[in-house]
């Protein structure tokens, strides 16, 4: 199928990395995809490669739109272009019901996504008035849009040389690797400290961007850097930093994708949810930690991580928290993947 996939970027990494991952996962099944998104900027650094089957094309006021192909995916409700949107909606006049129109949503853990995963949405207004959009939930339960997870990754992940990694980095493997992917968290200092004062030494590697901006910040309250050594990580790409969460022992993620490849890289990690001003992520973070199951503390040190506790960080406990991450790894790997489901949804709605 022609698949053309509409993205625009409105904060941060998380809607290019989406839609790029999703469109290579397809195109890589044999699907041909179009990628539409009103920046370019973060595939220069995240997919220069690109991928069999992607063209990638620029959304913009004037872009000469072609033909709509077969499916029509908006990533998170970005409201496609109206000149595309009315030339799909001619496409399918005669059986509007069986146009493939999905709005691929935000990942969440919370029990509403299983309610309203598949659910139509009447288009009421605007050039697709009379269509009718699909609502497509990623999660982590079957009766989900279930995580991207391209074929092959297990296998390119067993067959990781850790050891060479590092060497070819410049990281020496002593003690503890930890990634550090993140906004700015409260407890970053209180984290910097912690490691300072650990009796195993800690590799520290940070993220280019927001992460390293805020560790500068933090370190100017470590008086001592002891344990903690920082190794500073230039902008890589998804391919590159899937091979530093595998690389790790721990990582700290962010947003929606990177918690997706930290859950693949099966160690334990500490997510950071984008924080909302009306809270929103704090429900995110409880029901996302009833999947997970972790050992107490290990929900503390994230909740606390995410400012949703007060007290000091618990401390880091790799060893403690490994089975569980390992046992939600296991789970999950044995669910559908994001792009097996929506091939699937959408070969049913045809
Ligand atoms: O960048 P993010 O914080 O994006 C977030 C989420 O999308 C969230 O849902 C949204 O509400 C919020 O922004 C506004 O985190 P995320 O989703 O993990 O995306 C980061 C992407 O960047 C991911 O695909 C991994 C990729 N990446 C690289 O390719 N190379 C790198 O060096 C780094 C640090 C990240």
């Amino acid at each position: 199928m022609l698949w053309d996939i509409f993205c625009k970027v409105i904060d941060n990494h998380g809607d290019t990395g989406v839609c790029w991952r999703l469109a290579a996962d397809l195109g890589s099944r044999g699907e041909t995809v179009r990628l539409w998104m009103d920046d370019l900027a973060a595939l220069s650094w995240m997919a220069p490669q690109g991928a069999p089957g992607v063209t990638v094309g620029r959304w913009t006021d004037d872009t000469p739109w072609p033909p709509p192909g077969d499916v029509l995916v908006e990533a998170f409700g970005c409201d496609p272009a109206p000149a595309f949107v009315a030339a799909f909606a001619r496409r399918h006049r005669g059986a509007p019901a069986a146009a493939r129109w999905i709005n691929l949503e935000y990942l969440s853990a919370e029990p509403f996504v299983e309610r309203a995963h598949g659910l139509p949405s009447p288009v009421a207004h605007g050039p697709g008035a009379g269509m009718v959009k699909y609502f497509f939930y990623p999660g982590f339960t079957a009766r989900t849009g279930g995580l991207l997870r391209e074929p092959g990754l297990t296998g390119r992940q067993a067959r990781f040389d850790r050891a060479a990694w590092a060497a070819r980095r410049g990281v020496p493997l002593q003690g503890q690797l930890v990634s550090l992917f993140c906004y700015e968290p409260r407890a970053l200092p209180g984290l910097l400290m912690q490691l300072a004062q650990h009796s195993q030494p800690t590799q520290l590697l940070v993220t280019a961007g927001r992460a390293a901006d805020a560790t500068r910040a933090a370190l100017q309250h470590v008086p001592t850097q002891g344990s903690l050594a920082v190794h500073w990580l230039p902008l890589m790409n998804q391919g590159q930093y899937d091979e530093l969460l595998w690389a790790c022992d721990f990582n700290f993620v962010r947003g929606e994708d990177s918690l997706v490849r930290a859950l693949w890289a099966g160690q334990p990690f500490a997510w950071h949810l984008y924080p909302q001003d009306d809270g929103a992520h704090e429900a995110k973070l409880q029901a996302f930690l009833q999947i997970l199951a972790p050992p107490p503390d290990w929900g503390r040190f994230m909740r606390t991580w995410n400012g949703l506790d007060d007290g000091p960080l618990p401390p880091l406990d790799v060893p403690g928290w490994q089975a569980s991450a390992t046992a939600l790894r296991a789970r999950l790997l044995a669910q559908d993947d994001l792009a097996t489901a929506l091939a699937g949804f959408v070969v049913k709605k045809r």
